[in-house]
């Protein structure tokens, strides 16, 4: 049994989606509505795990525990192939990921109007590119997984949600669409956004 901190939307969603792949029960705490949040991640993100004693952080760091401990199909057990689904796990999180934040820091912090516009605008470019790296990595391959859908898949889809909030044009390229769609639509995917409305609309 998980505990697991989240955002509703934000990138503990993939956290989730992967437990729920794994067949592993987790109960789901909104991270706003805990007193001191700052106590259980000094950092203040989501997502946060607990296992058993410890309180794990860092969302890579937490899928990939995931990935190691259970049964899974989401991640190659040949040692050539687990290093590209790490590089590619690391390419969402690392990569991916703080793109994307960059939006909602702009949207956060920037007052000035002329100012926030531009950087919009470098945001929207830097995101364009990343994706249409992911649609090359896809020329290959239906899915970041070559035979069955990744863990990076995943954060990819949940991030990729993102860009509706903000004033930004996001292009995906055709393989990329149908690749989000498919993780999107996945039972685990809706399962886990579910799970997040209801609770933190209690
Ligand atoms: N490096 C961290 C970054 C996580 C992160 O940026 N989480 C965001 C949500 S996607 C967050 O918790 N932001 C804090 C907030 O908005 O209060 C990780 O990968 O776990």
């Amino acid at each position: 049994m998980y505990t697991l901190y989240y955002m509703q939307g934000a990138c503990s969603l993939a956290t989730q989606v992967v437990l729920h792949e794994l067949n592993k029960t987790v109960t789901i705490i909104d991270k706003n509505n805990v007193d001191d949040f700052n106590a259980i991640n000094p950092v203040g993100t989501v997502p946060v795990l607990v296992d058993g004693n410890n309180n794990l952080t860092e969302g890579a760091a937490i899928i990939l525990h995931l990935l190691k401990k259970h049964e899974n199909d989401l991640f190659p057990k040949d040692s050539g192939q687990q290093q590209k689904a790490i590089e590619d796990i690391m390419f969402a999180n690392a990569t991916m990921h703080p793109a994307y934040s960059k939006l909602f820091f702009i949207a956060k912090n920037i007052s000035d109007e002329a100012a926030k516009v531009e950087a919009f605008q470098a945001a929207e470019k830097n995101i364009n590119s990343l994706w249409q790296v992911v649609e090359s990595k896809l020329a290959s391959r239906a899915q970041l997984g070559s035979d069955s859908i990744s863990a990076a898949d995943i954060m990819l889809g949940v991030y990729a949600t993102w860009g509706q909030y903000f004033p930004v044009e996001l292009i995906f390229g055709q393989r990329s669409s149908k690749m989000l769609t498919t993780v999107q639509s996945m039972p685990s995917f809706k399962k886990s956004v579910q799970a997040e409305q209801a609770e933190s609309n209690k």
